[in-house]
């Protein structure tokens, strides 16, 4: 018997993916490089329910396994790895046959192959795939994008294994052409960076100026959870106040290391922003405190600098804080924060979009979000009512919705972002959300005088507001000759 699909690369993702797969009535074909993984995934399909997983040691049987046209995922480490199995596999394998990439991939890695292979006429799709293990064994959210072919071949499969979401249904969409599939799977890496760091802010400031303990932390976060924060990343982030130390006295959170590791994405979406002159600032904040954080030791050294000498102690301020108003303005400044880093997300999607002619649909993407992956989160369904209401709205914060609620907010914004600076701890994520609402919002922007210091010693010339043309002073005579 030939089975639906197959699956090479069984690290944990590609391993429950394959579950996944099979669970939901599709008989699947495995392959890994060490073949030893191919037999756990087949224990486990065992154990887990005797799933219809069958696992392959060698390509050749792997590939004619599968019922043709065939369609194989790849999971396997994003770059060199990923040709290297494109070149195993589809040696193999026949035209029309389809080859699909679950990884974390550079979308122009994708692109090159897609060409590639479709010179011998195989079929090709970039497929972000978001959710972690839990994700992609019980419902992930899936980004496919390239050869609309190759999806509306696999569409049933892939809008069963999605995650489910009652109202607005299966996390999945075909994406677009080329590698707009992994493209937005990049930017919800970034928009992820970005709301991490809005709620390690948020932390920081109730425990460091709030004095909240781990247990009250625990009960803030949840409590929010109940509404209009409610998300993945706030449900897991109460959880982990509450877990002790397993090692010794305590919370585990304060033992674990303020050193944030990370693995590309990020700073890809800050790169492509900076090549698409879209300002991004939530995101890149989000992405420079990762690097700071990386400074460890040099920040060990620093404190004793400001701290030993008398300089400065960790904290600036011992002023008397009313911690249910101070929990209430944090609120209130996260959920402001975000609508600011989503707002620049979602423009550095439709900027690539139009560039590359991609024609990507931004509610869409708030809905395929919805469930499954890292930002899910009830706030989802606010963008996707913001860009149904108005498909060119050309940034959320101009939405009539959240324009409003950002005023609502901004009391109580500005009393954290005030308090943060006055205490002297970092707010670089709800500060740079801030500047860019500031920024957004203002008809006139100091750069007038930017534009005129450029045309001062480069003569770059300058545009006037209230005339048309290009203008060009001799500012430096002129000053001078009037000294
Ligand atoms: P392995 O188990 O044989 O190392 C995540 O690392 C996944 O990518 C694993 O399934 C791993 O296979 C696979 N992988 C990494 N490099 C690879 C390569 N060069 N060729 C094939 N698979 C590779």
């Amino acid at each position: 018997m030939a089975t639906r699909i197959g699956l090479a690369g069984l690290a944990v993702m590609g391993q429950n993916l394959a579950l996944n797969i099979a669970e939901k009535g599709f008989p699947i074909s495995v392959y890994n490089r060490t073949t030893s993984k191919v037999d756990e995934t087949v224990q486990r399909a065992k154990k887990e329910g005797n799933l219809p997983v069958y696992g392959f040691h060698d390509p050749e049987s792997f590939v004619n396994s599968i019922q043709k046209p065939r369609v194989i995922i790849m999971l396997v480490k994003a770059g060199a790895p990923v040709d290297q199995t494109i070149k195993t596999l589809s040696a193999y394998m026949e035209e029309g046959d389809c080859i699909i990439d679950g990884g974390n991939e550079w979308y122009e890695n994708t692109e090159r192959r897609e060409k590639a292979v479709a010179e011998r006429g195989l079929l090709y799709l970039g497929m972000g795939v978001s959710g972690g293990e839990e994700g992609a064994r019980n419902g992930p959210s899936l980004m496919p994008g390239g050869s609309y072919k190759a999806y509306e071949y696999i569409k049933d499969i892939l809008l069963k294994v999605a995650a489910q979401v009652p109202g607005s249904g299966p996390c999945v969409t075909y994406i677009g052409k080329g590698g707009s599939g992994n493209f937005v799977k990049m930017v919800h890496n970034g928009i992820e960076y970005g709301d991490m760091q809005l709620i390690a802010e948020a932390y920081d400031v109730l425990k460091s100026v709030g004095k909240l303990s781990n247990r009250e932390l625990h009960a803030v976060f949840s409590e929010w959870n109940k509404g209009e924060l409610l998300s993945f990343l706030i449900e897991i982030t109460a959880d982990i106040f509450k877990i002790e130390d397993d090692k010794g006295d305590g919370y585990l959170v304060d033992k674990v290391l303020d050193k944030t590791g990370m693995k590309g994405t990020g700073k890809w979406t800050v790169q492509q922003a900076a090549e698409l002159s879209v300002p991004a600032p939530t995101i890149e904040a989000s992405l420079d405190a990762r690097f700071i954080s990386g400074l460890k030791e040099e920040r060990v050294q620093a404190a004793k600098v400001f701290k030993e000498s008398g300089l400065c102690g960790d904290i600036l301020t011992d002023q008397e804080i009313d911690k249910k108003q101070l929990i209430e303005d944090v609120r209130r400044a996260l959920y402001a924060s975000k609508i600011c880093s989503y707002a620049q997300g979602m423009n550095l999607v439709r900027a690539k979009s139009m560039e590359k002619g991609w024609g990507l649909k931004l509610g869409e993407l708030a809905r395929i979000w919805k469930g499954g992956c890292i930002i899910r989160a009830i706030f989802l369904d606010r963008i996707k009512q913001a860009y149904d209401r108005n498909p060119d709205l050309p940034n959320l914060l101009v939405d009539p919705e959240f324009a409003k609620e950002m005023v609502e907010r901004q009391s109580a914004w500005r009393r954290v972002v005030s308090l943060a600076v006055d205490s002297g701890i970092s707010m670089p994520g709800m500060t740079a959300s801030l500047a860019y609402f500031d920024s957004y919002r203002r008809e006139r922007l100091p750069a007038n005088l930017v534009q005129a210091q450029r045309d001062y010693f480069g003569a770059h010339t300058y545009e006037r507001a209230d005339f048309d043309g290009s203008f060009h002073t001799e500012w430096f005579k002129i000053a001078k000759s009037k000294l």
